[in-house]
């Protein structure tokens, strides 16, 4: 027993002492280390065809490399925003938009605490509902309890007006909605993706920002000055980056450009 023991013990020396050999020569000669191709970036794959284009062109570049995309149900947008938006904390929780609130993947519907489905761009402004299109595009859908929803209702984005109840740090008047500081370049960023995402040239309207309140039912939104001046203030965080990162992996297949180059609101806008 002894003996066998030994004998298949030596092998087990020889090769850690081998190994420590190894180690050592590929340490001094770095070529015998199998050379790891560099990874694929955005840039060289997702975004190749809009490098160095700015203004109109870079906006049409990016609108046909982010209409390749798979569309969702309204239905099915209830379970995406509960992956998109899970609170890194808390894996049964989402970070609701405006409030900043960790609440309970399970607490969405209508009633009052629940979190329901809150389009950023409001979707009165275009008019286009919550067919499968911009009403269930997740890049700009976001969960937002009840009543701060109704709250925002369709108003525009601008600063200014009287804290909104339940939701520190946000503030509105009879024509415009600010949000909390933490998401005011989200939702700047939000904006624009749509305006470059829809064009006109499928069964919704040309969405674009202008630097008005009050745009009603027109296919607008503003202010832009002030989206812009959100945007440079609150650069993408990594909440941003991984509900990009999520929609693209699981859900939509396609980026929001700006929070991946911020520097291209300056460049179309
Ligand atoms: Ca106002
Ligand atoms: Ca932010
Ligand atoms: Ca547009």
């Amino acid at each position: 027993m002894s003996s066998r023991r030994r004998f298949y013990a030596r092998p087990l020396i020889a090769t850690a002492a081998s190994l420590v050999v190894l180690t050592g020569i590929a340490s001094a000669a770095p070529a015998a280390t199998p050379a790891t191709p560099p990874a694929a970036t955005l840039d060289d794959t997702y975004y190749q065809n809009a490098l160095g284009k700015t203004g109109t062109a870079l906006k049409s570049s990016l609108h046909t490399i982010i209409s390749d995309q798979t569309k969702l149900s309204y239905s099915q947008v209830w379970d995406a925003l509960k992956a998109t938006d899970q609170d890194p904390a808390n894996s049964s929780n989402v970070i609701l938009l405006y409030t900043g609130r960790s609440q309970s993947k399970s607490g969405n519907g209508g009633d009052v605490g629940d979190w329901n489905r809150e389009h950023v761009w409001a979707k009165s402004h275009g008019d286009f509902g919550t067919a499968t299109g911009p009403g269930t595009d997740i890049h700009h859908l976001r969960p937002e309890d009840v009543q701060v929803n109704s709250i925002r209702g369709n108003k525009d984005f601008d600063n200014g007006g009287s804290a909104v109840s339940g939701a520190p740090g946000n503030y509105t008047d009879g024509d415009s909605f600010e949000p909390r500081d933490a998401v005011k370049g989200d939702v700047a960023r939000m904006i624009l993706y749509m305006a470059v995402r829809y064009e006109g040239d499928d069964a919704f309207a040309d969405l674009e920002p202008n630097d008005r309140v009050s745009n009603g039912s027109a296919p607008n939104i503003g202010r832009l000055s002030v989206l812009k001046q959100w945007s440079q203030e609150d650069p993408p965080d990594s909440f941003e980056k991984n509900r990009n990162q999520v929609i693209f992996d699981r859900f939509q297949h396609n980026r929001n450009p700006f929070i991946d180059h911020p520097e291209w609101v300056e460049a179309i806008w």
